[in-house]
């Protein structure tokens, strides 16, 4: 670890310390060391089709049975996935706040469940799971593994195609999830932003909405991103080492 890294990790720790209320956003980044694609990792591409163009409903609809098996593939390598050791520390980290009697708050994009498996309770899926799938048109939904299939199966209420339950780009985020992680960032004294390319909003709006608030942001990230300027500190380096020497 270099001086200057270190001097960092020491005052994150400070921040963390006494922190009465600590909101946290992860994104794909936290699962890198459980061997989990990022989006951009993957180059954000996917069969040579932007991201952005797949995960979106008119993608669903040109391609349901394409869509829906990349999230099975995608859900295939959390068979082999473990939670790895930055999501252990934001679970112990969740319970030492608790213990003294602060709140904490963990609002994640992932839909890999990785932070419930690694102990977080009450972790906000702002971007959905792949633990469920749901009516195209209905409220109907459905907690089962998106597995891989030839054709995907319909709604047995009205018969519509049955989809990832996720959050595709152009879809707003389910207000269950969204209200809950807003109220969070606008009370926080400290925000710990981890692994996210805080490019993509709402979610990353978080960020920005703990300023306004008043809070602190501490930026965990292998490289600056557009929060970095917001971040009272940046931490550069891996989740994975460095998420368990500020818990
Ligand atoms: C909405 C789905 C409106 C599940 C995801 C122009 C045109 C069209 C739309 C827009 C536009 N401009 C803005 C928008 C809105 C759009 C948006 O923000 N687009 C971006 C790209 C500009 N947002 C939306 O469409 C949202 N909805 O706006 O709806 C609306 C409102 C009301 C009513 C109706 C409609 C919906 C956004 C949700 C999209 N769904 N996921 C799934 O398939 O997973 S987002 C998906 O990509 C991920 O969830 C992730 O959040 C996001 C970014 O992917 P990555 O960059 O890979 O991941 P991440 O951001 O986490 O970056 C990885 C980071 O980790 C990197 O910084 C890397 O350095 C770091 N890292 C890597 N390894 C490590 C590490 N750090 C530490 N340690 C390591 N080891
Ligand atoms: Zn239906």
């Amino acid at each position: 670890m270099t001086d200057k890294l270190d001097a960092a990790v020491a005052r994150a720790r400070e921040m963390l310390a006494d922190a009465p209320r600590l909101a946290v956003l992860t994104g794909s980044g936290i699962s890198a060391e459980s061997g989990i694609q990022t989006f951009r990792g993957g180059g954000g591409l996917w069969k040579g089709t932007p991201i952005e163009d797949f995960a979106t409903p008119d993608g669903f609809d040109r391609d349901p049975v394409g869509v829906w098996n990349w999230y099975a593939q995608r859900r295939a390598e959390l068979d082999a996935a473990r939670p790895n050791a930055a999501h252990e520390a934001l679970a112990r980290l969740q319970r030492d706040v608790l213990g003294r009697g602060g709140t904490f708050t963990l609002a994640t994009q992932n839909i890999d469940g990785l932070h419930q498996a690694a102990g977080s309770t009450d972790a906000i899926e702002l971007h959905g799971s792949m633990r469920s799938v749901r009516c195209r048109d209905c409220e109907h939904r459905r907690e089962m593994p998106v597995e891989p299939v030839a054709a995907v199966p319909t709604c047995p209420r009205c018969g519509a195609a049955m989809r990832p339950d996720v959050v595709w780009f152009g879809e707003a985020l389910p207000e269950a999830a969204y209200l809950p992680a807003v109220e969070a960032v606008a009370e926080c004294s400290v925000l710990l932003a981890v692994g996210t390319s805080a490019t993509v909003y709402p979610a990353a709006g978080l960020i920005e909405w703990a300023i306004g608030s008043g809070g602190k942001v501490i930026e965990l990230n292998l490289e600056p991103t557009p929060a970095t300027r917001m971040a009272a500190v940046a931490l550069h380096g891996k989740a994975g080492e460095l998420l368990p020497r500020l818990a």
